[in-house]
């Protein structure tokens, strides 16, 4: 473990042969950005489109950025500290983040999404200094979740609002004159990431400068970024997809334009693809199905569109099929993790190629291997877990030394979790996981943080989370729970509600849930989620 890094990294040897091999060029985020605005300053770098259109230039993004890292850095917010950062799609995020970049201070990137369960626990985990929020979104009031935040943790120095800041800070407020700032190496944490999750909390991901740069330009390479490109932030900018793969980051570095979308609904995205004539996005399944089917009624011209990535849960065969001829653009399938590895279908891969494989990893060292349940490697072709090790690949989760003894072989390999094929072409077809989680339509839930929560109820005596088969979402949540004998009678309502109350992401709450008497046990007595997963597809089919 590297003093200040706080999670096992690369070996030395490792490191020097990625330098040497080019992956890692030695920049940094805010470097990136200045020599961008310096190379081409009155370039659109980005666009806010609601509820007025906002644009940035190169040379206003780089400028406004750093105004607002002076003023972080003159609030006492310094290299190596923690920002929990949640903001939905606007032109404040993407500013935060990069003068949390040039400071050095690592951006923890909660969603949306998450309420006072998931922001406390990040706050407090990662000893955050400050706290980043919208005043309201989607009807949600963030401020009073961020004052009910602050109040619990310690460490929390400051709110910044963006928008009307209530009892905290203005964000609008921080600016100030920009000052020469040391700032990171390109070796440092960058971010910390949020991992989906298996486990009771979720674990952060320690991803630096270099090696997620690596990620960024090898993106770009395979997904034809440059300057020309407008890419579509449909999905929540701060998940590992949208950011990075080629994501607004990756265009950032290419010097294109990205368009900030702030619903990712037909509605809200075809009349923005025709009005800034975006070329390229990203998207989960279920929403790739939604696009396919309304563009075949859209009145709106998408015929700028170049390329769309789906990825983040696995794409049907089916549905992948429809995509190119309903959208008139290629299909990239994109198979990645906020941990690393990352793959793409090529642009030049044949139609059947991209339509039933999940892609081929970006760098020619991204190790793979695909083991039996012994560890041993598969024969050609044959199924198996996926591990991986490679130039942008984590070695160790940030401050969780018993879970990287499991999470990670001995040798460096990241268990992936996932469950894999290999094709001759050395294509990945993800078949299915081995992860106790579910992926919901791409947000993934960790059974055991919900079940954690339903076992606080008092009329609970043991619950089991799985995952049911659904044609929209590919899956969704089901809670087998047993109630209490002499407790009061519970109903499924309520159960959903108590795990509502308890303030997590809307889509953590169970989507089904079901009374047992008990629960079918392995042969060393643990509960056998297999079972209970395969009694749950029988019952809903
Ligand atoms: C099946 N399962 C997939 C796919 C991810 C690009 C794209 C996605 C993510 C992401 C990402 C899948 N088919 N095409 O970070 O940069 C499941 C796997 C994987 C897990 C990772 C990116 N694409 N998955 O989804 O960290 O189970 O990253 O291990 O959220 O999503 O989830 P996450």
């Amino acid at each position: 473990m590297t003093p200040g890094v706080d999670a096992p990294t690369w070996p030395v040897e490792f490191a020097d042969r990625y330098r040497a091999a080019g992956y890692w060029r030695g920049e940094t985020f805010g470097g990136v950005l200045r020599e961008r605005a310096t190379a081409h300053p009155d370039r659109i770098a980005l666009v806010d489109p609601a509820p007025e259109r906002r644009t940035w230039t190169y040379r206003e993004l780089d400028q406004r950025v750093d105004r607002l890292a002076a003023g972080f850095a003159a609030r006492g917010i310094t290299r190596g500290d923690r920002v929990v950062v949640q903001l939905p799609n606007v032109g404040e995020f993407i500013e935060v983040v990069l003068a949390l970049f040039r400071v050095g201070a690592l951006p923890v990137f909660a969603l949306p999404a998450h309420r006072d369960t998931e922001i406390a626990y990040f706050c407090s985990f990662a000893e955050a200094v400050a706290y980043v929020v919208p005043d309201r979104h989607a009807g949600y009031d963030h401020r009073d979740l961020a004052s009910r935040v602050k109040r619990r943790t310690p460490s929390l120095k400051h709110v910044f609002v963006a928008g009307e800041p209530g009892e905290h800070t203005a964000l609008r407020e921080v600016p100030c004159e920009p000052r020469p700032l040391p700032g990171p190496a390109p070796h440092e944490l960058a971010f910390l990431q949020l991992s989906g999750g298996t486990t009771g909390v979720p674990k952060l991901i320690p991803r630096t400068h270099d090696d997620y740069l690596y990620s960024l330009w090898g993106s770009n390479d395979i997904c034809a970024v440059d300057a020309d490109t407008r890419f579509l932030v449909t999905l929540p900018a701060a998940h590992n997809f949208p950011m990075s793969s080629p994501g607004w980051l990756g265009v950032l570095y290419a010097g294109g334009t990205s368009v900030l979308c702030p619903k990712p609904d037909p509605a809200t995205a075809f009349p923005l693809i025709e009005r800034e004539r975006i070329t390229m996005t990203g998207l989960v399944p279920p929403l790739a199905l939604v696009w396919t089917d309304a563009a075949a009624h859209t009145a709106h011209d998408l015929s700028s569109l170049e390329s769309v990535l789906v990825g983040g849960a696995k794409y049907s065969e089916q549905a992948a099929r429809r995509l190119e001829p309903a959208l008139g653009c290629r299909l990239m399938q994109v198979f990645g993790m906020a941990e690393g590895l990352v793959n793409y279908t090529r642009l030049d891969d044949d139609f059947e190629t991209i339509v039933s494989t999940q892609g081929l990893p970006i760098s020619p060292d991204d190790e793979i291997r695909v083991v039996d349940d012994h560890g041993n490697d598969v024969a050609e072709g044959e199924f198996g877990h996926l591990l991986t090790r490679g130039p942008y690949t984590i070695r160790g989760y940030w401050r969780a030394p018993e879970h990287n003894r499991d999470a990670f072989t001995e040798d460096g390999f990241y268990r992936t979790g996932d469950l894999v094929r290999r094709t001759p072409t050395g294509h990945l077809v993800v078949e299915g996981r081995a992860k106790d989680q579910i992926n919901r339509g791409g947000e993934k839930v960790a059974p055991e943080e919900i079940e954690n929560i339903i076992l606080g109820h008092p009329s609970v005596h043991d619950v089991s989370v799985v995952a049911v088969p659904d044609a929209y979402l590919g899956e969704r949540s089901l809670a087998y729970v047993i109630r209490r004998e002499d407790a009061e009678p519970l109903t499924s309502v309520a159960v959903k509600r108590f795990v509502r109350e308890h303030g997590v992401a809307a889509y953590k709450i169970p989507d089904l849930v079901e009374f047992v008497d008990a629960f079918p046990r392995t042969g060393v007595g643990k509960i056998s989620k297999k079972h209970l997963r395969t009694t749950a597809a029988d019952q809903q089919s």
